[in-house]
């Protein structure tokens, strides 16, 4: 029954002092973001796979960029919702507590999260094709596609990881310790199927950690969650956060 799998999580999360929360699209569901994979993941009839990558950008970079643009438009009219509230004051109810997140829209930032781990980047970065250079850009939608650079005049690109390419080597390297050294990994709204993001939920499970999953649907890696809160994070995570402020 769900509110003793709430009560479970609660419990878990009393006793643990060392807490990751992991993030994908899910969480900022109830914000009004499309997800990836139940949306169809799909963008003017392509797989987003297919306008996400660094081929597809090189082929057609307006059109990659009229992908980002609207998605930036999109995440700049929303606001956090109670999930991520709860995300942000669980770094001051933990001793040691990281937010690892899959998503680019910042929304955790957004609900007051500090120190967030974006293994994927963030569509409010940009950054420059020619000389590097990486700037934060709020602007949507912008004025021209595809911007510019400043200092060089090469065209500059969304500041995310597109499939194919590295992640941060920082970002993971920090996910990684995170994981390995926490007691529960609370996975939040991912359908757990892109790598090596992913992979952190099995290193944390290998390591001894309580996997607690928030999903309305089961992911791929539902096996490994010891407790699992089968609803929607806007709801599940805030009843569980009262029974730990209610003590
Ligand atoms: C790399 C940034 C190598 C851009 C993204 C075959 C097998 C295994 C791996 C591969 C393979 N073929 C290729 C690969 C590698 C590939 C990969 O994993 N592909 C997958 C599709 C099989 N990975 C890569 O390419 C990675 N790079 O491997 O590089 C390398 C190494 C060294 C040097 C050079 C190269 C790069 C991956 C990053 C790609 N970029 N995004 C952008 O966002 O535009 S990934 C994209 O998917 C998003 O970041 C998103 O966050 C991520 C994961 O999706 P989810 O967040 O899980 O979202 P999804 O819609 O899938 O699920 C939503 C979930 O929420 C659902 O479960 C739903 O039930 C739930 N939900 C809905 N409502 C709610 C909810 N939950 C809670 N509350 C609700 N209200
Ligand atoms: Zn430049």
């Amino acid at each position: 029954m769900l509110q003793d799998d709430v009560g479970r999580a609660a419990e878990a999360l009393r006793a643990a002092s060392r807490v990751v929360a992991f993030t994908g699209a899910g969480v900022s569901a109830e914000s009004g973001l499309a997800t990836f994979r139940g949306a169809g993941g799909l963008w003017e009839g392509a797989r987003v796979e297919d306008v996400a990558s660094p081929d597809a950008f090189t082929a057609d970079p307006v059109r990659v960029w009229r992908f980002y643009d609207q998605r930036r438009a999109n995440a700049a009219k929303v606001r956090p919702n109670p999930a991520h509230m709860v995300l942000a004051a669980w770094q001051e109810r933990f001793s040691a507590f990281t937010l690892v997140t899959q998503n680019v829209d910042g929304l955790h930032q957004g609900a007051g999260s500090r120190g967030v781990v974006e293994l994927h980047g963030s569509l409010w970065r940009v950054r420059c094709t020619g000389c590097g250079r990486e700037r934060e850009d709020r602007t949507a939608p912008l004025p021209e596609l595809p911007p510019r650079c400043a200092a060089c005049g090469a065209i500059e690109r969304p500041g995310v990881v597109w499939f194919g390419e590295a992640l941060p080597a920082d970002g993971i390297v920090a996910a990684e310790a995170a994981v390995e050294a926490c007691e529960v990994l609370v996975v939040v709204g991912t359908s757990a199927v892109v790598y090596p993001a992913a992979g952190l939920v099995g290193v944390a499970a290998a390591a001894g950690a309580t996997v607690i999953e928030v999903n309305p649907e089961a992911s791929a890696l539902a096996h490994l969650a010891g407790v699992t809160l089968r609803g929607p994070a806007g709801a599940m995570l805030p009843q569980v956060d009262a029974l730990l402020v209610g003590g």
